[in-house]
């Protein structure tokens, strides 16, 4: 039976990072957090990477310098500076994203706190059944990970999108068919996945507020303003129109290559050396099974049996060996730093990977 409406959900975790720090230390929870990427200069200097909602309330956001954080939350005695821990927050993604999967036909994996999944054919295009089953997977993930999450629930992508982010925190915004039009409308044109405030100001200049007024604007204009793909984007998005399926994507996936060497050794040179070799052997796994990689890693196993790794997410996918020997070798460097015991084995890994055709995120235009 192939039914005509799609059931999507969207759903994407509550201020991650800080939220995983919650669930390992809960007398955080009614402080405010905020996790940092500090940077090598040391001090206050990095960023906030995300904080968590009482955070928020003192203008804290991701992306902002630690010292202006800092500042706002001055009359906070009780505020943390957490530095980020992106093993600890994979592991727990994982979990997360393998109830989810058990939930849904067709589950595509976007990023460490968020995914989509199709239940067309589990809730027999029914929207309450949809609703329902949301909110037991919501209840499953608040059960065994002490983590809330926000959902959208509608026919397409693009609307479980917006969706998801209706009602944050800890939401779920149903939107079948026959509500589409009502629930765009009056949203601001931000709304729209991809609108960033340049494209926003530009509206605003046409004295175009909300969805409801972009829907005046013709096609015509839209390309002549944007160009085709985007103005037909824009021009769909508005009317809530999007035939984006939900595709396969899994989370757990990564590629990695672990040997033992041939002595223990902290000699950088002879690390080095291996490292390459092991990007090799990775970069041909790789492209045998025709993958993008936005993550690297690379792990020690050192003599007294300790581990150490360190990982680095890139700013764009790519297949290129060039970068993955460039990533694993900074990272080594990175991680001898401080290295006082000798090692054993060697690793390199390559993770949150994609497909190399079909990169058709809709954001990427903008
Ligand atoms: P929300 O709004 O409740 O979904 O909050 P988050 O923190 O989950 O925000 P989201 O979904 O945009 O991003 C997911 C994670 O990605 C977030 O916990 C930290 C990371 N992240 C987001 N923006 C930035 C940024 O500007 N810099 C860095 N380093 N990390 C970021
Ligand atoms: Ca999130
Ligand atoms: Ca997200």
């Amino acid at each position: 039976m192939v039914l005509e409406t799609r059931v999507v959900f969207h759903i994407d975790f509550d201020y991650f990072y800080a939220q995983c720090e919650e669930t390992r230390s809960p007398q955080l929870k009614s402080k405010p957090v905020c996790v940092c990427v500090f940077s090598d200069r040391g001090g206050d200097s990095g960023a906030i990477a995300t904080a968590n909602y009482t955070a928020r309330k003192y203008g804290v956001k991701s992306g902002i310098p630690i010292s202006f954080a800092k500042k706002r939350l001055e009359e906070r005695e009780d505020a943390v500076f957490l530095p980020v821990d992106f093993d600890f927050y994979s592991e727990v993604s994982q979990q997360a994203m393998e109830i989810m999967e058990k939930n849904a036909d067709i589950f595509e994996y976007v990023g460490r706190d968020e995914a989509y999944l199709d239940v067309t054919e589990r809730v027999e295009g029914d929207f309450k059944k949809a609703n329902h089953l949301a909110q037991q997977i919501k209840n499953s993930i608040r059960d065994k990970l002490k983590l809330s999450c926000s959902v959208g629930v509608s026919p397409n992508k693009l609307i479980s999108k917006i969706a998801s982010d209706f009602q944050k925190p800890d939401g779920l915004t149903t939107v079948p068919p026959e509500k589409i039009e009502e629930f765009l409308e009056p949203l601001k044109i931000r709304a729209i996945p991809g609108i960033g405030k340049k494209t926003e100001a530009k509206f605003l200049e046409m004295n175009l507020g909300t969805i409801q007024d972009l829907k005046k604007i013709d096609i015509f204009t839209l390309n002549k303003e944007f160009g085709r793909k985007t103005g037909a984007y824009i021009y769909n998005a508005v009317r809530g129109i999007d035939n984006e399926p939900v595709k396969k994507r899994e989370a757990r996936i990564q590629f990695s290559k672990i040997s033992t060497l041939k002595k223990d050794s902290k000699d950088y040179q002879f690390l080095y050396e291996n490292i390459m070799e092991l990007c090799k052997e990775v970069h041909e796994v790789v492209k045998k099974n025709n993958k993008m990689f936005k993550s690297v890693g690379i792990h020690f196993v050192q003599s007294d049996l300790s581990n150490k790794s360190k990982s680095k997410m890139l700013r764009n996918p790519t297949s290129s060996i060039e970068e993955l020997q460039k990533t694993a070798e900074l990272l080594l460097k990175e991680a001898m730093e401080n290295q006082n015991i000798t090692i054993r084995r060697l690793g390199v890994k390559v993770s949150e990977l994609s497909e190399i055709q079909g990169q058709s995120d809709i954001t990427s235009y903008f």
